[in-house]
C-alpha cells in the first residue's frame, strides 16, 4: 500500500529528531518541519532528514515574489521534496515559488485547521484553490478536522494532491480525513509524543488500509 502518512515532527532537539526520522522512514510517505525545528536545527536540518525520505519544509511562505524566489533558493539547495506557501498573497508570489523551484515541489495553503481559520482564509478556500489550480503547484493542505470543507475542496481540487493536518490532537480522524478526501494525512503531537511512535504509526496505517 502506498504510504499515506506526513509526520510532522515539530521537534527541537536535533538527535531525538533523526532518532525518530530514521525509526519511521520505512512507514511514512514524509517527514514535515516546521519553524520551530529550522529555527533551533538550523536549515541544513533539511539535507540531513533527507536521508530518510521526503522531506516537506513548512515555511507557509507568505510574501512579494522577490522574497519568496529568495526563499526557494536558500531552500532548494537542501533536497527537500517539498515546501509549503500560503496561496493568500496572490498568484504572482505562487508563480515566483514555482519559476525558482528547479523540481521541488510547492503545497498550497488552502484552508486551516485551527479555529481562527474560519473568520479570514478559509471563506476564501474555493476562491484560492480555483486559483493554485491554474499553477503548476503539487498539492494543497487543507484541514482533516473539517470534513465539509474537506469534501468542498476534495470535489474541486483537479489535479492537486491533499494534505490534511488536524488529525489527533486537533480532533480529526486519520481515516475520515481519508474518506472524506485526503490523499495523506499530516500527524504530529500524536507520533512523536507517542510512547511508541512505530507502533502508533503501523496502527494508524492499518486503520487506513481498512
Ligand atoms: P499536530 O498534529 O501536532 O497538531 O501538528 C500539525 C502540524 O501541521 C503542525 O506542524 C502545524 O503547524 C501544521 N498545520 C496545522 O496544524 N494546520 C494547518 O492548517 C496547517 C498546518 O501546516
Amino acid at each position: 500500500m502506498d504510504k499515506r502518512i506526513v509526520a510532522s515532527l515539530d521537534i527541537t532537539d536535533r538527535r531525538v529528531l533523526l532518532d525518530l526520522a530514521s525509526r519511521l522512514s520505512d512507514e511514512i510517505f514524509a517527514i514535515k518541519i516546521n519553524w520551530p525545528t529550522i529555527l533551533t536545527c538550523g536549515v541544513d536540518i533539511i539535507r540531513e532528514l533527507s536521508d530518510f525520505g521526503n522531506v516537506i519544509c513548512d515555511l507557509k511562505i507568505a510574501d512579494i515574489p522577490n522574497t519568496n524566489r529568495m526563499i526557494m533558493e536558500i531552500i532548494r539547495e537542501r533536497n527537500p521534496f517539498a515546501v509549503i506557501a500560503h496561496a493568500f498573497p496572490g498568484l504572482d508570489s505562487i508563480q515566483a515559488l514555482l519559476d525558482a523551484s528547479e523540481g521541488v515541489k510547492v503545497i498550497g495553503v488552502v484552508s486551516m485547521s485551527n479555529e481562527g481559520a474560519e473568520r479570514y482564509l478559509n471563506p476564501l478556500h474555493l476562491k484560492i484553490l480555483n486559483d493554485l489550480k491554474n499553477t503548476s503547484a503539487y498539492g494543497i493542505i487543507a484541514p482533516g478536522n473539517d470534513y465539509r470543507i474537506l469534501q468542498e475542496i476534495a470535489k474541486k481540487r483537479g489535479n492537486l494532491k491533499i494534505f490534511s493536518p488536524g488529525i489527533g490532537a486537533q480532533g480529526g480522524s486519520p481515516s475520515l480525513a481519508i474518506m472524506n478526501g485526503a490523499d495523506y494525512i499530516i500527524i504530529g503531537r500524536n507520533i512523536y509524543n507517542a510512547q511508541n511512535p512505530e507502533a502508533y504509526v503501523r496502527s494508524v496505517n492499518q486503520q487506513i488500509e481498512k
